[in-house]
């Protein structure tokens, strides 16, 4: 017992003789008192990579914080970094990301100037890209030869336009693992016969996994076949709940889906982003950039606010897949967003699909938001028939796929039309 004291006691020593030579030798910088005030709000910052352990030393030794680093693979993320002396790490490939409280001025003006720091933003919220609610309820199960849907029949036939037949490659053999980055799924509907799987909930104040606003079971479906439901398996990702979602909850769910990437044997991984902030993100961007480096497809709603995408995010992505919404005439929807940073456009306006008013319900919606899982679709059936491609090649090929110079007044530099593989 003696021996285990002796131990203990050296070590004792040690600490205290090495913890203060070093913070002595730490520069600080930056002080607690200038970080802080009555109205702190909470910024992301990202760091060169290099210099992510020399930073948190700081923020630890020169603010007195407390630097938690984010397990990605907890199902259930919800109120962490309740404390705003915490900081909430995120370890990327290209960059550390953190999240912490801080005053604005110091955040803006001071934080921003520290060495290895590349960006500081303020937390934002994000907003869903559904438009219009078309409150028409209809407990009818559709079945996959069920042509009454225009979007499904519209997106096989290019310039031919509506043949009464919705045709997509059956042969297909891989399997598509499709992150709805939304407001939850609602798992027992019908739609979804068990090809959903809770990936994790990344928002504070969300309701576990439910969906309660039905926007995300929308999008995880629009309608069964589009999104290949045989081969494919849809990981929920909650990142907004009743209220909508931050910056926060988006770096989570990102950070949850790189790592479910990269632990997966199979690479096949496509995003859908039905959302948007109201004004470019550094930060976001820069999150989206990650996932399509790893190798991983995202598809990004334009928007609906009737403005050049290249205004927001994700839609400004150069990497993403940007989706525009058109309507039954191939008309550029009026609410959709528009520019050089749309590379597609897909259908978007009287969408019909599940909702979460019970298990058989459906809905029509109109958004971007459900333009976008057209392409996921499309993407998927891409992969599983030809293989799978480094996302910069995917968005050529399915441009290439797609029915050239159809929309009416796309306003934009492109007026590519999906179709799907045939
Ligand atoms: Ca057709």
């Amino acid at each position: 017992m003696l021996n285990i004291y002796k131990v203990i006691l050296f070590f004792t020593i040690i600490c205290l003789i090495v913890i203060p030579i070093y913070s002595e030798n730490f520069n600080c910088s930056i002080t607690k008192a200038e970080a802080t005030s009555t109205t702190t709000e909470k910024f992301i910052v990202i760091l060169d990579k290099n210099a992510a352990n020399n930073h948190f030393n700081m923020l630890s030794t020169c603010l007195e914080k407390k630097v938690n680093n984010f397990d990605p693979s907890a199902i259930s993320q919800e109120e962490p970094n309740k404390d705003e002396n915490e900081v909430l790490v995120f370890y990327f490939d290209s960059f550390t990301a953190y999240f912490s409280d801080f005053d604005s001025d110091f955040a803006m003006n001071k934080l921003n100037k520290v060495e290895g720091v590349q960006l500081v933003e303020k937390s934002y919220k994000i907003y869903l890209t559904r438009s219009i609610t078309t409150a028409t309820l209809k407990n009818n199960k559709l079945t996959k030869s069920n042509t009454s849907l225009y979007n499904l029949d519209r997106i096989d036939t290019g310039k031919r336009k509506y043949d009464g037949f919705y045709t997509y490659p059956t042969n297909a053999g891989r399997a598509v693992n499709a992150y709805v980055m939304d407001t939850g799924i609602r798992m027992t509907h019908h739609e979804f016969k068990g090809r959903i799987k809770l990936g994790g909930v990344f928002c504070n104040g969300c309701a576990n996994g439910d969906d309660e606003l039905g926007h995300g079971t929308h999008v995880a479906d629009c309608r069964n076949n589009i999104w290949c439901c045989k081969i494919s398996k849809h990981h929920q990702c909650e990142i907004m709940g009743k209220y909508g979602g931050d910056l926060l909850a988006a770096t989570k769910g990102i950070n949850y889906v790189i790592n479910a990437h990269k632990n997966a044997k199979n690479k096949n991984s496509i995003i859908n982003m039905s959302f948007s902030t109201l004004n470019y993100s550094d930060a976001l961007a820069a999150l989206v950039k990650e996932c399509t480096d790893n190798g991983i497809h995202v598809v990004a709603s334009a928007g609906n606010d009737h403005k050049d995408a290249c205004l927001v995010t994700p839609a400004s992505v150069p990497s993403a897949i940007t989706v525009a919404a058109s309507d039954k005439l191939d008309k550029r929807a009026n609410f959709s967003n528009y520019g050089p940073c749309v590379d597609i456009y897909a259908p978007g306006v009287k969408i019909l699909s599940a909702f979460t008013s019970n298990d058989n319900d459906s809905v029509f919606f109109d958004g971007t938001s459900m333009s976008a899982p057209h392409v996921v679709g499309t993407v998927a059936l891409y992969i599983s028939t030809y293989g799978n491609l480094p996302p910069s090649n995917m968005s050529d090929a399915i441009i290439s796929l797609a029915t050239k110079n159809i929309i009416k007044n796309p306003n934009s530099t492109v007026s590519y039309f999906l179709r799907v593989p045939h």
